[in-house]
């Protein structure tokens, strides 16, 4: 939970930055609202898909509001530190596109390794990332800071 926490105020912190950065800029008071407001979606929409890690996402990477026909779908609830279905390993078949979407009773950091993705969950906002399974390997899925959710096994 304090972890959770930890990554809210980051993301606040963050925020605020932007905003000073927005004020420099020479507009009028209205303008200047809307511009706030442009920047955090930027940014909500660059925190989402690069991450506290600071790497740069692969251009396959997307939240899971498309469909793409045969994408493989995986879920983990997590709930007091537990995750359900208890960790376990995944076959994806190589190139295949993925989808991990995470429930959590309380916010967590999803982060899937070897792919360098992060993303968060909270209670009542599931989430979820959609990408390209095009590196072979065994990567675990995280809660951070350390609960195991599964394991994706690409081959
Ligand atoms: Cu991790």
């Amino acid at each position: 939970m304090t972890r959770g926490r930890r990554a809210d105020s980051v993301r606040v912190r963050v925020t605020r930055g932007r905003r000073a950065d927005s004020a420099r800029v020479r507009v009028t008071r209205g303008r200047r609202a809307e511009l706030v407001r442009a920047g955090m979606l930027a940014l909500i929409a660059a925190v989402a898909l690069v991450a506290g890690c600071g790497h740069t996402e692969s251009p396959a990477v997307s939240d899971c509001s498309s469909t793409v026909p045969g994408s493989v779908l995986v879920t983990s609830d997590v709930r007091n530190g537990q995750a359900t279905p208890a960790p376990h390993r995944v076959l994806i078949p190589e190139g295949s596109t993925v989808q991990v979407q995470v429930t959590s009773d309380q916010v967590v950091q999803v982060h899937i390794h070897g792919y360098d993705l992060e993303y968060d969950a909270a209670p009542d906002t599931p989430g979820c990332v959609s990408f390209v399974a095009d590196r072979a390997g065994l990567f675990d899925v995280e809660a951070h800071p350390d609960t195991l959710l599964l394991q994706l096994e690409v081959r």
